[in-house]
């Protein structure tokens, strides 16, 4: 079964790889990263300065999914455009992901980080972690103009990684905003911010900052992530990549993510608790629900989902 994609005209060896933020902090993490089967090396949200992020714990896995106030540890931008050439030997897809705490910050680490040349740039408009910073995909005209600085810095393809939206008139706006900067693929979606994890039993929250609010990911946001998938892919027409996140734990998730429109999925949660293994069951699982429902590829259901 051939489980390749193409975002944006980059080919992808399969269709699942690490969502931003799990495992691939560190230069050893995104090496080996690019020693596994993941269809791409995704890094951290970049910022200006390194960043040792907020105090633990940070992370809580349950089963239902996972909270993190990660607050954006990362090396800095200068260590990711140093690393990234060196990760090329791999011969996979490299995804820069880029944050930053101002317009500016977005700008110059965009610009540099497209020097170092990553095949493509996914900017991140959707951290949630951040006290007193709230997440710019939540104010359209800030995120359109600095996407249209953003773009004038970019030429590789880019992509945004967007918050989930709950209101269709929220999702008709973003996309306007989108249509008019010319992105490229869209990653949908980011965790579901500022929830709140309680342990009944020691009588407290799950996680130190922020009081406890976190942005929620694994199978509890899996329907908020299919919702965001299927209406952008809907207001584009299908003309725009999407690449899904949220709630990818098995390869019957990945097909529910690719009939609501994605082109490729990526897996944070199940990244975390299982390990890099989890992207060979991902593959395996997917390849026979496919072959026993008839699909040549993943691409071949794309969008394909029925309405009542
Ligand atoms: O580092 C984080 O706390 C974090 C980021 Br930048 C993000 O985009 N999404 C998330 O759940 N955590």
């Amino acid at each position: 079964m051939d489980l390749s994609t193409t975002i944006a005209g980059v080919r992808f060896p399969s269709c699942f790889m690490n969502a931003a933020g799990a495992r691939c902090v560190t230069g050893d993490e995104l090496d080996a990263l690019g020693r596994s089967r993941s269809a791409a090396i995704v890094t951290k949200s970049m910022t200006l300065a390194p960043r040792d992020g907020n105090p633990e714990p940070r992370y809580y896995g349950f089963p239902a999914g996972s909270i993190n106030s990660m607050g954006l540890p990362n090396l800095g931008y200068l260590a990711y455009a140093r690393i990234i050439p060196e990760l090329r030997k791999f011969g996979k897809p490299i995804i820069a992901s880029v944050a930053g705490f101002s317009e500016e910050d977005f700008v110059i680490i965009a610009k540099v980080i497209n020097e170092s040349r990553p095949d493509l740039i996914e900017v991140n408009l959707s951290c949630p972690n951040i006290p007193g910073e709230p997440q710019i995909g939540y104010d359209p005209d800030v995120s359109a103009r600095l996407l249209k600085r953003v773009r004038n810095v970019v030429s590789v393809p880019m992509g945004v990684k967007l918050p989930p939206y709950f209101d269709p008139a929220h999702q008709e706006r973003m996309a306007q905003v989108l249509e008019g900067v010319g992105v490229q693929f869209l990653s949908l979606i980011n965790s579901v911010g500022n929830g709140l994890v309680v342990n009944p039993d020691e009588e407290r929250v799950a996680i130190k900052p922020k009081g406890g609010f976190g942005g929620l990911g694994g199978p509890l946001i899996k329907p908020v992530a299919l919702a965001n998938v299927r209406a952008f892919w809907k207001l584009f027409g299908g003309r725009l990549p999407i690449i899904g996140v949220g709630g990818v734990v098995n390869g019957t998730d990945a097909f529910e993510h690719f009939l609501c429109g994605a082109s490729a999925v990526q897996v944070g949660t199940a990244l975390v608790e299982e390990g890099l293994g989890v992207f060979e069951r991902l593959e395996n699982e997917l390849a026979m629900l496919l072959a026993r429902k008839g699909y040549a590829s993943p691409l071949a259901c794309r969008g394909n989902l029925k309405e009542l």
